[in-house]
């Protein structure tokens, strides 16, 4: 008798074939999705009678998890649980836990009244987390497991005439937890669509397509295989005017598939029973002198692992957000996506074929959690020859299900599974199977058994010893050879967690300039935060916890580029700026773009170069550029056009913003084009550079008879203290230092010493008061305040001088010197002023400025923001991490105006700004209606609410947001290194 913790690959069932697009075969389906009867016990022994049809049982939607059968407001089945690599359960291989619910599912099958005679029926699930035992009519005939692959069973000589009863019983925990234990929500049921399959007498069982592309003749060679052909099978290309036997090769002259240009060939296969109608894309993956090529031509992977997920169905995803997704990527210039860490539902991969997108296939295969147990990975099934047959069983599973695809350009052997015996005989039967693609397989350290060398974050710096070819070698020489031949692919790098990643240009500029690094992953493409209420009916994304787990990793379950409802978070765009396929890039210290084609096929006749002159909101002039055709890699020097009508200089830049835009889309495109046109890419020069606020004020400030002073429309107590401005009150201007930690900030780069957050507590810099020293009238008349503001526990602190005077128009001035005072290492995390000022209605104050916008940026993440006048309501400046931290962040901003509700406004002109002796452009602006604590304390967005004030930041500057929550800190480039920092601003109100 086989169990749920029986080591053995699935019994009963037939081997996996070729999945075709859906409706691509005329051999009749019937769909059993729908509702099933349902219950769920506490144990794998269930007691159920398979020959129960459970009548007064529940009903459960298939395809979904039964824990989230009635998400987001009821939890009947249990609920998700969310833990990454360590095992929820004791590791005591193969067994499970006794506690262990498990699904009975029931349904009456009745095949169609015109359900074809002849040839046999097959059940088939697409995808049951995670073992299953299927019966019909109170037999047991299959258990299949591998949760995200398919399972068909032959069921001719089981059913009836007339009504059947299917009961399928499964576990959530079994054997095979142990082999997916993948970073998510712990999920069960029958989460992928169940059909019923005529499989014709002389049809198709499984076809494969071979399809080269031969870029020196610019034809194509195509080969279609049939196990067991019947006798008059043909395969016909008709665009090609081929018409082939199986097995038989043709070549002819076509256009190539490429993530750039997805062209896709018809190929029909006739067999005297079934008819198939494939799509094929001619294209060949090479490896030559360590470079990745695709049809010739390097190729570099701007890719991110996606994970299957939906906020409400968790992996029981429809179409629409699958073509949502691949839309989505092709839209921000993503071309690459790693199928972390599983084979995705197979539409999926049509539509990579269709929209263009190169594909990592991985098998269904994590081990993670055995790696806790001192590193050594005890126990590992990839190293155990009892677990080889199943293994094999899941990659021979995926590569025959998927293999057809011209989309996937790697196999993958699985994700963090250690090393072992049977990493090898995995790889041997993929070559078997497909000698066409590498295969990838990241924990393979050596690279014995892949044919590309991958590492998950290494660093920029390694990353480029590996680019240049002289990365540390491995102890055995031979190995060490075979993987210098090897390129380079990052499977996984700038994780997404939160406000982040930083950086990313970083690792971009490396991959474009050696040419054995092909690219890389980001992780990853969404949150997993699942919806749910609250107990007031509010509705927010759920991480680890949140359903009570005892045991779970919190909040690493969101980080992806998107939020969980599929809103970009700003991160997505700055991969599009980073990724885009042409780059307009600052050169010649600030004098030229040099505009770059970065795509390995398509030159830039869809594009056309358009400019804007621009001061402030005004726009000067606009223009296009007549560049030519830039040929795949050609790039020229921009420089805007000599007799521009150029302004005279004043505190607003005047901008020079190029930008490559396509307006029309051709067949290949068409499929994400809608919406359009597209900015493929903005490229900005200051063609007159901001100057100088003018006429800085002195003086102008008195002391009243009670000790206070005035300086124009400012107010201080006899200390210095502003307590209104302009007539609204102050409650607080200070020196900050510190943010609501990020998930970058909160952990260590490269898991080694603390966290920048652990730094800046150990430094007090979250519990900042500020001590005014002196304040006096200097000799020119202006108020002068000396202060000194620092935390708990530390002798470090920052010196401050204001300097305010009344300026022009009722304005005042304040030039302000901040000096680290003590004695500082490592980073913090801003520097400036924090101005907090007294408002109702603080998320309803709208903002316009001029700076860096229209959303976010940082340091180490600033290629999507463009200099211009922009606006946005205090609210709206607001980005809604799955777990809120720091954000929303507007840097070179030389002009603000916000409006209040009483019609008031204060406007704030900046410059110049200089940090650690360096000229800035502006200041960093920051607008919130709570405080930085209550950010940092909220578990989720939905808690925050106004505390009736608006909290200004005006910085020198801010750290950078590197990629610390799975991999490397904050780079040299963007660490913030306490420094003297001076600012000048003048405040102006007008309507009070
Ligand atoms: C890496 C995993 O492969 C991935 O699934 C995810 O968990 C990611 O980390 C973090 O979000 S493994 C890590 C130990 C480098």
């Amino acid at each position: 008798m086989t169990d749920h913790v029986t080591v053995i690959p699935p019994t009963g069932v037939v081997p996996a074939r070729f999945r075709p697009p859906t409706g691509s075969s005329d051999a009749r389906t019937a769909s059993l999705d729908g509702p099933w009867r349902f219950r769920l016990h506490p144990t794998a022994r269930t007691g159920a009678d398979p020959k129960d049809p459970g009548d007064d049982w529940d009903t459960i939607a298939v395809p979904g998890h039964w824990q989230l059968a009635q998400a987001p407001d009821a939890w009947p089945y249990g609920t998700p649980a969310y833990s990454n690599k360590l095992f929820p359960f004791p590791i005591d291989p193969p067994f499970v836990p006794d506690d262990n619910p498990t699904g009975e599912y029931r349904r009456i099958v009745e095949l169609p009244e015109d359900w074809p005679t002849g040839g046999r029926t097959y059940l088939r699930f697409e995808g049951v987390d995670s073992w299953f035992e299927v019966a019909v009519n109170g037999t047991v005939v299959a258990t299949s497991h591998g949760s995200r692959l398919p399972t068909e069973i032959d069921l001719t000589d089981v059913l009836q005439p007339g009504q059947n009863l299917l009961a399928v019983r499964v576990t959530q925990w079994s054997a095979f937890s142990y082999v997916e234990d993948q970073d998510q929500w712990w999920l069960s049921g029958i989460f992928r669509s169940v059909t019923l399959e005529h499989r014709p007498d002389a049809g198709l069982g499984h076809v494969g397509i071979t399809a080269d592309y031969h870029h020196t003749t610019g034809t194509g060679t195509i080969r279609v295989d049939v196990e067991d052909a019947a006798p008059g099978t043909r395969v016909t290309v008709a665009e090609l005017g081929l018409d082939l036997a199986p097995g038989e090769t043709a070549t002819a002259a076509v256009d190539p598939w490429s993530a750039e240009r997805p062209r896709l060939y018809e190929v029909v296969v006739q067999a005297p029973g079934e008819r198939v109608v494939l799509q094929a894309g001619f294209r060949t993956v090479a490896i030559v002198d360590g470079v990745f090529l695709v049809n010739g031509a390097p190729v570099k992977l701007r890719g991110v692992n996606r994970h299957e997920f939906d906020p409400l169905r968790g992996r029981s995803v429809g179409a629409e957000l699958m073509e949502q997704d691949v839309l989505l990527m092709k839209r921000h210039h993503i071309n690459a996506v790693r199928t972390s860490h599983y084979p995705p539902h197979p539409h999926f991969l049509d539509l990579c074929d269709r929209h263009g997108l190169y594909v990592i296939d991985e098998n269904d295969l994590e081990t993670h959690g055995f790696e806790q147990e001192d590193g050594r990975w005890p126990g590992n099934p990839v190293d155990d020859p009892a677990w080889e047959d199943v293994l094999v069983d899941r990659v021979t599973r995926m590569v025959r299900r998927d293999a057809h695809h011209p989309s996937i350009i790697l196999w993958s052997l699985g994700n963090e599974a250690g090393g072992g015996c049977n990493i090898a005989a995995m790889s041997a039967a993929v070559r078997a199977l497909d000698p066409t693609r590498p295969i990838h397989y990241e924990g393979d350290w050596s690279s014995d058994h892949v044919d590309v060398y991958s590492r998950m974050y290494a660093t920029s710096e390694h990353t480029e010893l590996i680019g240049r070819g002289v990365d540390p070698a491995l102890a055995r020489p031979e190995a060490d050879a075979r993987r210098r031949l090897m390129p380079f692919l990052q499977c996984e790098y700038a994780h997404a967690m939160g406000n982040g990643p930083g950086g990313l240009s970083d690792y971009d500029d490396l991959f474009d300039r050696y040419p054995r690094l092909m690219g890389g992953f980001i992780w990853e493409w969404i949150d997993h935060g699942l919806s749910r209420r609250d107990a007031e009916g509010r509705e927010f994304a759920a991480y680890g916890g949140d359903f009570g787990e005892l045991f779970h990793d919190g909040t690493f379950v969101a980080d992806g580029l998107v939020l969980p409802d599929r809103t970009p978070s700003p991160s997505l765009l700055e991969v599009a700026a980073v990724f885009a396929p042409v780059r307009l890039d600052v050169v010649d210290g600030g004098d030229a773009l040099l505009v770059r084609n970065r795509y390995a096929f398509r030159d830039t006749a869809h594009l056309t170069f358009e400019w804007t002159l621009s001061h402030g909101s005004s726009v000067l002039a606009t223009g296009t550029l007549d560049l030519g055709v830039l040929a795949p890699g050609a790039s020229v020097r921009v420089t805007p056009p000599a007799d521009l009508p150029l302004p005279p200089a004043d505190h607003t830049p005047t901008f020079w913003t190029l930008r490559a835009v396509q307006h029309a889309a051709d067949a290949l495109d068409a499929s994400w084009f809608a919406g359009g046109p597209w900015v493929v890419a903005t490229g900005q020069l200051a063609v007159v550079p901001a100057v100088a606020l003018a006429d800085v004020a002195a003086g102008g400030a008195r002391q009243e008879a009670d000790g206070s002073y005035v300086v124009g429309p400012a107010r201080f107590d006899e200390v210095g203290n502003l307590v209104t401005l302009h007539g609204r009150r102050v409650a607080e201007l200070r020196v900050d230092a510190w943010r609501a930690p990020t998930d970058n900030d909160r952990r260590s780069g490269m898991w080694v010493g603390p966290s920048d957050e652990a730094v800046w507590k150990e430094r007090g810099l979250h519990l900042l008061a500020e001590r005014k020293i002196s304040a006096a009238l200097d000799a020119d008349g202006a108020l002068v305040v000396e202060a000194r503001t620092a935390g708990p526990r530390t002798r470090n602190g920052f010196r401050t001088t204001y300097v305010w005077s009344s300026g022009a128009d009722g304005s005042v001035d304040l030039r302000v010197r901040i000096v680290p005072d003590g004695r500082w290492t490592g980073s913090i995390a801003r520097l400036g002023l924090l101005l907090t000022l007294d408002e109702a209605a603080a998320s309803d104050v709208a903002v316009s400025w001029l700076g860096l916008g229209p959303d976010e940026s940082y340091a180490d993440s600033a290629k999507a923001a463009v200099g211009g006048a922009w606006s946005h309501t205090v609210r709206d400046l607001q980005t809604r991490y799955t777990h809120p931290q720091e954000n929303g962040a507007r840097r070179g901003v030389t002009h603000a105006a916000l409006d209040f509700a009483d019609g008031s406004t204060l406007t704030l002109d900046a410059g110049p700004t200089v940090y650690g002796g360096v000229p800035r452009a502006g200041v960093e602006l920051s607008l919130r209606p709570w405080s930085d604590r209550a950010l940092d304390l909220a578990a989720h967005p939905h808690e925050l609410t106004p505390d009736g004030r608006l909290y200004v930041h005006v910085d020198a500057a801010q750290h950078g947001l590197g990629s610390a929550a799975c991999g490397p800190g904050v780079l040299p480039n963007a660490v913030l290194n306490p420094a003297p920092a001076e600012l000048t601003l003048r405040l102006t109100s007008r309507g009070l």
